[in-house]
């Protein structure tokens, strides 16, 4: 793989050496799909980490493998041909920045409207492939994931006794669903030890705004999430499974009983990491707001529209906390 230009790696976030880096977490809960009373657990998992590992799910291993060799020919392509994908506003490659709000990490990565035929066709271009072969990878496996993590919500809706079991999944199913595709490449960055510091920044801390993130990556570890008594643990990688992450959206439909997760990456010196994300997100015009069966007491959020909350999100830095603006005082 094609590692990043060499680039004053000084201005790059850090997590410094002054601490003792965090051991890998072995008590990240595990929901085994295939059994049916996982639903309680796939709760406690949501209350308790907002994050939780999935085992024997049913997306084809093929259609894994498939994606992820055409994502790794793309971030071996030049930088240059990289580039021509790019930038990503939001959608498109992007190299190093984050958002457009100043954030940057050790990161190239590729963003994708999951409804959009032109960002394949950017993406496609540049590995000099029929698009269709792109398309077709990245349909095959998203749609595979989709229909995974609407199974995961409808266990959450009836671990949560709400009625009908659809409320969270619909929004995904909808045809006009906001959804986002992700794939991120960490190089090794093997001048770590220059900086006196233990790990660079591969993506910085934040929450997720959509509903759900579903995320996969190679065997190379550099998750790592942010427990409730304020310590970041890291999370060992499994090729095989995949790790569900609570978003802001999901936060706010159970009235904070779930939290989103505060997670970062952080680079190898050695090893690339290779991950793929889903975000699962509502339609645009969805109202969003706590669901009335889960108010015990008050409710925490204002209700706004998917869009309100993205516009102002996309003005935020990495960083933030994007719901404080739709708490209620
Ligand atoms: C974080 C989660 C997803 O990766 C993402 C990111 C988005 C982007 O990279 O364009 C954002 C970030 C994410 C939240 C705040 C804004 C927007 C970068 C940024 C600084 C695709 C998303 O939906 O929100």
């Amino acid at each position: 793989m094609v590692v990043l230009t060499k680039p004053a790696i000084d201005h790059f976030p850090i997590v410094k050496n002054s601490f003792k880096s965090p051991s890998f977490f072995n008590d990240i809960p595990v929901i085994d799909l295939s059994k049916p009373d996982s639903k309680n657990l796939i709760v406690n998992a949501c209350e308790e980490f907002g994050f939780f590992k999935v085992i024997n799910h049913d997306v084809p291993m093929e259609f894994i493998s498939k994606l992820e060799s055409e994502a790794i020919k793309f971030f071996s392509s030049p930088l240059p041909e990289k580039l021509k994908a790019g930038p990503a506003d939001p959608f498109g490659y992007g190299n190093k920045k984050i958002g457009q709000n100043g954030d940057i990490g050790w990161v190239e990565y590729i963003l994708l409207s999951t409804n959009s035929e032109f960002n394949y066709q950017k993406f496609a271009s540049v590995l000099g492939v029929n698009p269709e072969n792109i398309r077709a990878a990245a349909n095959d496996y998203v749609s595979a994931v989709k229909k995974m993590s609407c199974e995961i919500l409808e266990m959450l809706a009836e671990g949560l006794k709400i009625h009908p079991t659809n409320v969270f999944s619909k929004l995904l199913k909808d045809e006009k669903s906001d959804s986002v595709f992700r794939l991120n490449h960490y190089p090794p960055c093997p001048d770590i030890q220059e900086l006196n510091a233990k790990n660079l920044i591969g993506f910085g801390e934040h929450t997720d705004p959509q509903i759900i993130s579903v995320l996969r990556s190679n065997n190379t570890s550099g998750l790592q999430i942010l427990l409730k008594n304020g310590h970041w643990i890291s999370v060992p990688s499994d090729q095989d499974s995949f790790f569900i992450n609570v978003g802001d959206s999901l936060q706010v439909m159970t009235n904070g009983r779930f939290k989103s997760v505060k997670h970062r990456v952080l680079t190898n010196s050695v090893k690339s990491r290779l991950s793929m994300i889903y975000f699962g997100g509502p339609p645009l015009s969805e109202k969003i707001a706590p669901l009335p069966s889960l108010i015990e007491g008050d409710s925490l959020y204002k209700e706004f529209t998917w869009f309100e909350y993205k516009k102002s999100a996309y003005k935020t830095r990495l960083a933030d906390n994007r719901l404080v603006r739709f708490e209620k005082s």
